[in-house]
């Protein structure tokens, strides 16, 4: 409270109350779509001044500016928090059902598409609930929403080959405590899974019920020739995560803590050393990592702008939960699984030496999973909202005691996206400090630099990128602004059962997506990955080659994607990421069937 004095303390307040005033709205459970229609939001995304509403705060042009600073937090005095790894449980009672058991409570409401032929081996309970969570040891507690009671949730440890089931209760609280719907969807990002159990964002359900998700946890290309029965291994997938996507309300929910880690491990990338690819053994040396940028008020609680339509940036950064922690590591390899948690922010990661020079890294995936080889990279990597990094980082070369840093060096300065400034080294933001310690050391992990592809002479280390079919159709999409709403093909996500296209099963087809003027977006697109075959008429750069689920729409950016839509049926989005625009409703839903439509056809009807 002490700072508080160094303000202005009259403008804090009007901040606060107007704050206050709009945490109010939120608490009373409107959504930006219930502000419009009672008209108290504007077309700007401000909220309009009136019956005690007042509006947030403007600068000299008349914008809304960026939240109140967030009170200093010292850095690097905490550990970096580890997820627990979930642990099965030996059954569940009443035992799981195709059919959705609404009499017992579930919210499911399509019977489980793949559940004889692939039956759950392991079964998981977890429970959304509300928990107090220290995020520095500067601040208060926070009640946050968790799964099983940390932020991040229980990391989930699966293999290629062994299907579980996952029942998730929604346990959270009636007071939201100023924002948050209690109201979930739980969407496993990069799964190949059936689209009951996927997480769309209108398959929410509501407190005191629960939602059976079966995860085949199997290779895409299993129904069909030529790689039935077991699918592509070069399909395989990695690091995945869930997290919450509520329709209209995803931006609130995840940052309020509902997201995690979900590991997918094969007789490839087999979490030893020692076998297969020989990547840093899990859980010691293979450490999955959560970027946050969040805003907290003079009482250090966290806050969440819900008049903010154009993309919130936090001020303070978060690793696993915590503000900037610090991580010890011993002098040899490691591999990081870098995830951009969001809400809206990209990064460029750099790991920076105490004197600020610059210490080069490994590339060996991105959300798509393992590259053909490893990359080096001395120009950090650029992430954006739910884009993932792997990496792999040596440390052997320094002495015990020596300190480095995962340092944000990307220019931002609001919601629209990065500027594309690269920041000095001393001017990024340094969010978590490596200490190399002294213990002994013993590494049996591969050597990256034995793995490029100059290295290989061209014959991938990892997995292949699957073979490029002849399309059956191709469709465009126009990602802009459109009087104050973000739109795909003009039009905003308005109704959960408007299904703007149907691809049909088994189909390979190409989506040429267009970015519009002056913003970036990070567009997802569930189920199937693609591959980026061209970004303005060019080959992508290496790191983008592979597979993706995430694609990055620069300004003006056309890029075109590969895919097929194999195995399953059912409904799935396609939105922006800048969990933002997605909740202001930047998202479609398209259908997997065995007939398809021509719908968004390029030159077709938009
Ligand atoms: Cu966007």
């Amino acid at each position: 409270m002490s700072y508080i004095s160094k303000r202005n303390r009259s403008k804090e307040r009007g901040m606060e109350n107007a704050a206050k005033n709009r945490r109010e709205i939120i608490a009373a459970r409107l959504s930006r779509r219930d502000l419009m229609k009672m008209g108290l939001l504007t077309s700007a995304g401000l909220l309009i001044p009136k019956r005690g509403l007042s509006a947030r705060a403007l600068n000299s042009a008349g914008e809304p500016t960026l939240w109140m600073a967030s009170p200093p937090a010292t850095p690097y005095v905490e550990p970096l928090f580890i997820p627990p790894i979930a642990q099965p449980v030996a059954s569940l009672s009443p035992a799981p059902t195709a059919v959705p058991n609404t009499g017992a409570g579930e919210g499911r409401t399509r019977i489980h598409q793949a559940f004889t032929q692939f039956p759950p081996q392991k079964y998981y309970e977890v429970h959304q609930r509300e928990a107090l969570i220290s995020v520095h040891p500067d601040f208060p507690l926070q009640r946050l929403w968790t799964f099983n009671g940390t932020v991040p949730g229980q990391t989930y440890v699966a293999q290629y080959g062994q299907p579980i089931l996952v029942r998730n209760f929604n346990d959270l609280p009636n007071d939201n405590g100023g924002f948050g719907l209690q109201s979930v969807s739980t969407h496993l990002h990069n799964g190949h899974t059936p689209s009951e159990s996927d997480g769309f964002p209108c398959d929410f359900f509501e407190q005191g019920h629960f939602y059976d998700q079966h995860y085949p946890n199997v290779l895409a290309g299993f129904s069909t020739p030529p790689h039935a029965p077991n699918g592509d291994i070069n399909e395989s997938m990695s690091t995945l995560w869930y997290h919450d996507h509520r329709v209209d309300f995803t931006a609130q929910n995840v940052y309020k803590g509902l997201a995690g880690f979900y590991l997918l491990f094969n007789n490839k990338d087999t979490g030893n050393e020692t076998t297969g690819f020989r990547l840093p053994s899990f859980p010691e040396f293979d450490i999955p990592m959560m970027f946050n940028d969040k805003n907290f008020n003079n009482s250090e609680m966290l806050v969440f702008d819900l008049a903010n339509r154009d993309g919130i940036l936090g001020d303070r950064f978060l690793v696993n939960g915590k503000i900037q922690p610090f991580f010890n590591v011993k002098r040899r390899k490691y591999r990081f699984r870098w995830l951009n948690g969001g809400p809206s922010r990209f990064y460029q990661f750099y790991i920076t030496k105490q004197d600020n020079t610059n210490h080069p890294f490994y590339v060996i995936a991105n959300d798509g999973n393992l590259l053909p080889f490893s990359v080096l990279t001395s120009n950090g990597v650029r992430i954006a909202v739910a884009e993932r990094m792997d990496v792999i980082v040596d440390f052997s070369s320094f002495a015990p005691g020596t300190k480095l840093y995962i340092n944000n060096r990307l220019e931002q300065v609001n919601g629209a996206g990065p500027t594309d400034n690269i920041l000095s080294a001393s001017q990024g933001n340094k969010v978590l400090e490596f200490r190399v310690v002294s213990d002994a050391v013993n590494d049996q992990s591969v050597d990256p630099a034995t793995i490029t592809k100059a290295a290989r002479n061209n014959i991938p280390y990892f997995y292949s990128v699957p073979a490029r079919e002849t399309e059956d159709i191709t469709r465009c999409f126009k990602f802009d602004r459109d009087n104050g709403e973000w739109v795909i093909n003009g039009q905003v996500f308005g109704d959960c059962d408007d299904v703007r296209f149907k691809v049909k099963r088994n189909n390979a087809e190409i989506w040429e997506l267009q970015g519009g003027r002056d913003w970036q977006h990070p567009i997802h697109i569930h189920f199937e990955e693609h591959q980026i075959i061209e970004r303005n008429r060019n080959l992508p750069i290496e790191i983008e080659r592979g597979r993706k689920d995430v694609v990055r729409l620069g300004d003006g950016d056309d890029v075109k994607l590969f895919f097929r839509f194999r195995d399953f049926v059912g409904r799935y989005p396609m939105h922006c990421h800048n969990t933002i625009h997605e909740d202001h409703a930047m998202m479609l839903r398209f259908d997997i069937d065995d007939v398809g439509n021509n719908n968004e056809e390029c030159g077709h009807t938009h």
